[in-house]
């Protein structure tokens, strides 16, 4: 097949063309680009990985327990050459600006206060983008899933919901802006109702923590526009809150 010169830096901000991602459709043109940031490399890797959030393997192929990884994945992933690759296929970006190689599981708290025209949703703006997003984090190695929504809701606002149980919304694939062909997010989306507000402070990787009418997620997103704007990625997470718990608008 003819190879299709497509080179990721000469199309900044471009996907690539929904024609070309599966892996299956063979492209020898193929030239993504490398975005791993200097702490995920040597020297810096060493730093990271003594504060526990990156894993040392500087390549995909010194990962020693893949198997158990792909038993363990949200969202399955098949391989070539040793390298994993991301489940919905050609991203144009290579090596890792994630803590994992491969699946990197996080957890999403979705936390409604109030009824009707008061319905407000819990976020916080990320402190790496600046946008306002659900209070989400990694899932810790050994960690469950519902234990990393009620810490991840706690350390980024304050807000212990230990004691309630959430309603779980998705486990899926979220596009998140550090995403490569070999390292990649899936996320446990769940919701937790509220009667009414409670105070929410920010800490940890949020700027800040708000509550945020919540009336249907375009709506939410103009509310954002002015202060940062809305994480892309967890537009589709909120759009999974079902109707019954959205304000119709009047
Ligand atoms: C998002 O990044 C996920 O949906 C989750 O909210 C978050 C996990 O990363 P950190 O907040 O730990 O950086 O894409
Ligand atoms: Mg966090
Ligand atoms: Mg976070």
């Amino acid at each position: 097949m003819a190879s299709v010169g497509y080179v990721a830096s000469e199309h900044p901000g471009h996907p690539v063309p929904a024609g070309l991602r599966s892996w299956s459709t063979l492209w020898a043109g193929y030239r993504p680009v490398d975005i791993t940031p200097p702490e995920l490399l040597p020297p810096g890797l060493a730093a990271s990985v003594a504060q526990g959030w990156a894993e040392p393997y500087v390549s995909p192929q010194d990962v020693p327990d893949w198997e158990r990884r792909r038993a363990a994945a949200l969202v399955p992933f098949t391989f070539a050459g040793g390298w994993p690759l991301n489940p919905t296929g050609r991203t144009g970006w290579a090596g890792r600006n994630l803590g994992r190689w491969g699946e990197n599981q996080a957890a999403d708290p979705v936390v409604i206060a109030g009824s009707g025209a008061e319905r407000r949703v819990l976020l916080i703006r990320r402190r790496d983008v600046g946008q306002w997003a659900i209070p989400g984090g990694m899932v810790d190695p050994g960690e469950t899933a519902p234990a990393a929504l009620v810490r991840e809701l706690r350390e980024e606002t304050g807000v212990d919901l230990a004691a309630m149980t959430p309603v779980i919304l998705a486990r899926r694939y979220v596009d998140d802006w550090r995403t490569t062909d070999h390292a990649w997010v899936t996320t446990t989306v769940a919701l937790f109702r509220l009667p009414t507000r409670v105070l929410a402070t920010a800490g940890d990787d949020a700027a800040d923590a708000g509550w945020w009418p919540f009336t249907g997620v375009d709506h939410l997103a103009g509310l954002l526009a002015s202060v940062g704007g809305l994480y892309p990625a967890h537009r589709a997470l909120l759009r999974l809150v079902p109707d019954a718990d959205l304000a119709v608008a009047s």
